[in-house]
């Protein structure tokens, strides 16, 4: 199994050099704590005055920044030796055009993070999948007795960001980052041991003007591969192939069906295939997580764990213990026969169509949110043999009718959520699945996926 060089140079320090990050939210936060430690002089802006943004400013401010609210000093930000711009800032926003205007460069949060990583790095990138991939493989590790830093994009307070762990006063033996395509938007010298791309499908079309613009961020993934990488993929997955390219490294491959792969689940286990002799290591049943698709990223971490040194006997007992994660297929609650559960993070068709695809029994599907411009018919299919009544809630829902309204049977609701969930409650009968996988994000009535999962959780114990 691979063990390889240290990730990253010494930490070559910024004393000296004026660091500026645009954005006060965590990427924001922990970029500058990190440029601060290093010794650099540091400014942080954001155009958000409100009270929360302040504190966060007012205790950098303590810790050495100066702090602008309300706006960007663009003469600061065009002195700057460094700029940092947080993932949610979009490329067309006019602080970045300003920049671009000046020919000024900016990277993202994790490119200044891995500057200062004293270990190897795993990154993990695709469009679902990513974060229970990243966790799992840290859990994997973990249960190796491997000291994995694990955080990045993960979000929702389940792990930090990647400058959170370059703060770490001993290095650990792996670095685990989940990546975003837009924190990949702005590498420069990121550069995996062992790079990870779950796989790829549509997403965030309200930031990008097409497909092909948010694939190409995907693939700066490989950007600055060497033959020294090693780089898990899906199995004969055309289109992450081509995001692959020519980029050098060795290749492993995972695959829910097909034992060519490195990965795959054979006669209902799990296996590994990158040793001498195939390495058996849990019966599918005995995973804890719910869905094919979650079998399908128990693998990739399986994988990649055993990739990065793990003994089989490690993976075994981590993959026996791991536990599902808030908002992905979450069972949240079964009473009277109805089992409730919380996939409020499927924020795109393809990940409301890998829960639909798991389900063993009748479902109630809840569908809607915010209009990210993507088609819906792809989930007709899926609804026609896995769903009962599908709810389609929310600004979206009126398009969800029309779109599927011929496939299966949908009810628009144009109301309150409560009502949504109360409706989903009466639907239901013994045996069935209450499914809340909206296919679209939740902006239009909350602050979040994880706000909708918990007002759902909430209501769906109140209303079972
Ligand atoms: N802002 C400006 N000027 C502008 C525009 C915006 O100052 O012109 C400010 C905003 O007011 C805001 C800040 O910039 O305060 C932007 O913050 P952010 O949206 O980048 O959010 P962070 O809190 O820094 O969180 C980010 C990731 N968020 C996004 O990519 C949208 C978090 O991923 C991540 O956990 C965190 O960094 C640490 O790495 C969340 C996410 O939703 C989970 N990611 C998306 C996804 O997974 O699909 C990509």
């Amino acid at each position: 199994m691979m063990r390889t060089q240290a990730h990253g140079s010494a930490a070559g320090d910024l004393a000296g050099t004026r660091v500026a990050v645009i954005g006060l939210g965590a990427s924001g936060i922990a970029a500058a704590r990190l440029a601060l430690a290093k010794g650099g002089d540091v400014y942080v802006s954001d155009l958000r005055t409100d009270a929360a943004t302040a504190a966060r400013g007012a205790d950098l401010e303590s810790a050495g920044a100066r702090v602008e609210l309300g706006g960007h000093d663009f003469e600061w930000l065009a002195g700057a030796g460094l700029v940092v711009v947080s993932p949610g800032i979009p490329p067309d926003a006019p602080v970045l055009g300003d920049l671009r205007a000046r020919g000024v460069r900016w990277i993202s949060e994790p490119e200044l993070a891995v500057r200062f990583y004293g270990a190897p790095l795993i990154a993990v990138t695709g469009t679902n999948g990513k974060t229970t991939t990243t966790l799992l493989v840290g859990h994997l590790l973990a249960s190796s007795g491997m000291d994995a830093a694990v955080g990045g994009n993960v979000g929702g307070g389940l792990a930090p960001a990647a400058s959170d762990l370059a703060l770490r006063e001993d290095a650990p033996d792996w670095y685990v980052l989940e990546m975003s395509s837009f924190q990949l938007a702005d590498v420069d010298t990121f550069r995996p041991d062992i790079g990870v791309v779950t796989g790829l499908s549509p997403d965030h079309l309200d930031r990008y003007p097409s497909l092909d613009a948010y694939y190409a961020d995907k693939a700066r993934l490989f950007e600055n591969a060497d033959e020294a990488c090693v780089w898990v993929l899906p199995f004969g997955d055309a289109e992450v192939e081509a995001l692959a390219g020519d980029a050098p490294g060795r290749r492993y491959t995972f695959s829910h069906d097909d034992v060519g792969a490195h990965a795959f689940v054979r006669d209902g286990v799990l296996t590994l295939r990158v040793a001498e002799s195939d390495e058996p290591l849990l019966a599918a049943a005995h995973f804890p997580l719910m869905g094919r698709h979650n079998l399908r990223n128990g693998l990739t971490a399986a994988l990649v764990a055993r990739l990065a040194g793990a003994p089989v006997e490690g993976i075994r007992e981590g993959l026996r213990t791991a536990r599902p994660l808030p908002h992905r297929m979450e069972p949240v609650l079964d009473r009277d026969g109805v089992l409730w559960v919380n996939d409020s993070k499927a924020t795109n068709v393809s990940a409301a169509a890998s829960a639909l695809a798991s389900l063993d029994r009748p479902a109630v599907v809840l569908l809607g949110g915010k209009d990210k411009g993507e088609d819906f018919r792809p989930l007709g299919p899926l609804l026609a043999e896995h769903a009962r009544v599908v709810l389609a809630f929310g600004a979206v829902g009126e398009r969800i009718a029309d779109e599927l309204g011929d496939a299966t049977s949908v009810e628009r609701l144009a109301s309150d959520f409560e009502t949504v969930v109360r409706r989903a409650a009466a639907c239901a009968r013994r045996g069935d699945v209450v499914l809340l996988s909206p296919a679209c994000s939740s902006f239009d009535m909350f602050d979040s996926y994880e706000h909708r999962g918990r007002v759902f959780t909430d209501l769906a114990r109140e209303v079972a």
